[in-house]
């Protein structure tokens, strides 16, 4: 079994809502749900909109495969009604994003999967949810854990 923390986020319609249909979907389909972050509002983040965000994140335990984990996300996406990803880092408005951050410390770099997640230390929408469920997991490659990265990236926002 792996712990395997996933970022999610929407900026479209009932935020709240399209976030507990995904974490049902994902408690289903992949495995337990064992923790839940609160939910933050937040700012659009590397793009442009009128429309902000609810970021939360969670952990699911699982007997899958980080590929497996993947196409599931990307199914439940689309049940939700996502109808497109981001190309080349151009973002836009979306009902539901799951992202993959960490996988135990599992460290891989696929053609459709990098882990850990390679934005998520420069990111306060993914830092700030995942410290309140895991402020004592390390990051395999930066060797800190969740909650000394989201310190660090909230010390740095102030300067
Ligand atoms: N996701 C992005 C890009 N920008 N900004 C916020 N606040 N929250 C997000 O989930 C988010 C973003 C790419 O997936
Ligand atoms: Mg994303
Ligand atoms: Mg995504």
């Amino acid at each position: 079994m792996a712990n395997v923390y996933l970022g999610l986020g929407t900026n479209l319609g009932n935020k709240t809502e399209n976030l507990c249909t995904a974490v049902d979907k994902i408690n289903e389909k992949i495995g337990e749900v064992t923790s839940l972050s609160s939910f933050f509002e937040t700012a659009p983040w590397g793009f442009q909109s009128d429309n902000s965000f609810l970021n939360a994140a969670l952990c699911v335990r699982t007997s899958l495969s980080p590929q497996e984990v993947l196409s599931l996300t990307q199914d439940i996406e689309r049940s939700l009604g996502r109808l497109h990803k981001s190309v080349n880092r151009i973002y836009s408005d979306r009902i539901i994003d799951i992202d993959l951050l960490l996988y135990d410390d599992l460290v891989l770099s696929d053609d459709n999967l990098v882990l850990p997640h390679p934005l998520m230390a420069e990111r306060s929408f993914v830092l700030l949810p995942l410290a309140e469920i895991a402020a004592d997991v390390i990051h395999p490659l930066l060797h800190r854990t969740i909650g000394q990265l989201a310190s660090e990236l909230s010390t740095q926002q102030k300067k």
